[in-house]
């Protein structure tokens, strides 16, 4: 790990913003790269609400095979060496806000109340009638032409929906997010193209009020410039070496 690496300061919050590119290593496929998730599925169908209108059935053979596959995969370093540094420094100090809708954060070590996961999670569903959000690893669609899943109430009978954020609808947390970005000392994505927003305009904001800000990916996002210091390559072998350097430091 090349010394020049910023560490925080003692007591001082650090934004922490991760991307599909932190699953990789785990066998989640990423969304924009070669042989990634939208490469046989235009985005318009599965991830817009009017894809959902359209066509619900196909969304949810999209989302059921992806909730399937999640229980196949595990938390990589990357993950676990995120969670030991929320564990040490604090909750408060790490915010940690991922756009993953997978649970790997969690399964690797930091608490769930931890992560905001400002696109949704996978693993919840949601009424569209009542609105009631759900958490279940049941086969949401096991037979690709069979009934499509509808409310736990069996009283109220609504159609259910991934607990996703699809384009053009809001995401979850931005107020939260807002408040930590204002007065965050420390700023780092990992894993992240920076062509989705508003997660994209989140490194522009914390530079702006003063905060110093460090990328870790597998290519230059769209947005490197604005970064203060750049690591190119594999989250789950850049990033531990990184959080053992800063732990070692604020130890002594
Ligand atoms: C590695 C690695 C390894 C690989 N180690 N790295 C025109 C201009 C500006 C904005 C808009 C516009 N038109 C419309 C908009 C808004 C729109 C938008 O941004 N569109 C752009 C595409 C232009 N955004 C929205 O609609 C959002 N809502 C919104 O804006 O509401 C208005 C509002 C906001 C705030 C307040 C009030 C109102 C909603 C966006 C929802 C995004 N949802 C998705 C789908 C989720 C469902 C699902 O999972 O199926 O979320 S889109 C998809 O992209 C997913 C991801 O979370 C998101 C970001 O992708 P990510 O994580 O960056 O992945 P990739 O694949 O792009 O990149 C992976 C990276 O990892 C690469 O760089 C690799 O190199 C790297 N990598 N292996 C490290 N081992
Ligand atoms: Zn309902």
């Amino acid at each position: 790990m090349p010394p020049t690496l910023p560490i925080p300061l003692h007591n001082s919050p650090m934004v922490i913003l991760t991307g599909a590119g932190i699953s990789a290593e785990s066998g989640i496929k990423t969304f924009r790269e070669a042989g990634g998730l939208w490469e046989n599925h235009p985005i318009e169908a599965v991830a817009t609400p009017q894809g959902f209108a359209n066509n619900p059935r196909l969304v949810w053979q999209f989302y059921h095979a992806r909730r399937e596959q999640l229980k196949t995969v595990s938390p990589n370093p990357a993950h676990h060496a995120l969670a030991q540094l929320q564990q040490t420094l604090g909750p408060d100090d790490v915010f940690l806000v991922t756009q993953n809708v997978d649970d790997l954060h969690q399964r690797g070590g930091s608490a769930p109340q931890a992560v905001l996961h400002m696109h949704g999670e996978l693993r919840k569903v949601r009424c569209r009638r009542c609105g009631t959000v759900t958490e279940t690893d049941a086969p949401m669609l096991p037979d690709p032409e069979g009934p499509l899943p509808t409310c736990f109430d069996t009283a109220c009978g609504g159609a259910l929906r991934p607990h996703i954020v699809w384009f053009g609808e809001v995401p979850f947390g931005m107020d939260d997010i807002a408040a930590k970005l204002a007065t965050c000392s420390m700023f780092v994505a990992i894993g992240t193209s920076g062509v989705v927003y508003p997660a994209a305009g989140f490194l522009a904001a914390a530079k702006h009020q003063g905060a110093t800000t460090l990328g870790f990916n597998l290519e230059p996002p769209e947005n490197a410039e604005l970064f203060d210091y750049f690591v190119q390559g594999p989250a789950g072998q850049t990033l531990p070496d990184w959080v053992d350097t800063v732990l070692e430091t604020l130890a002594c």
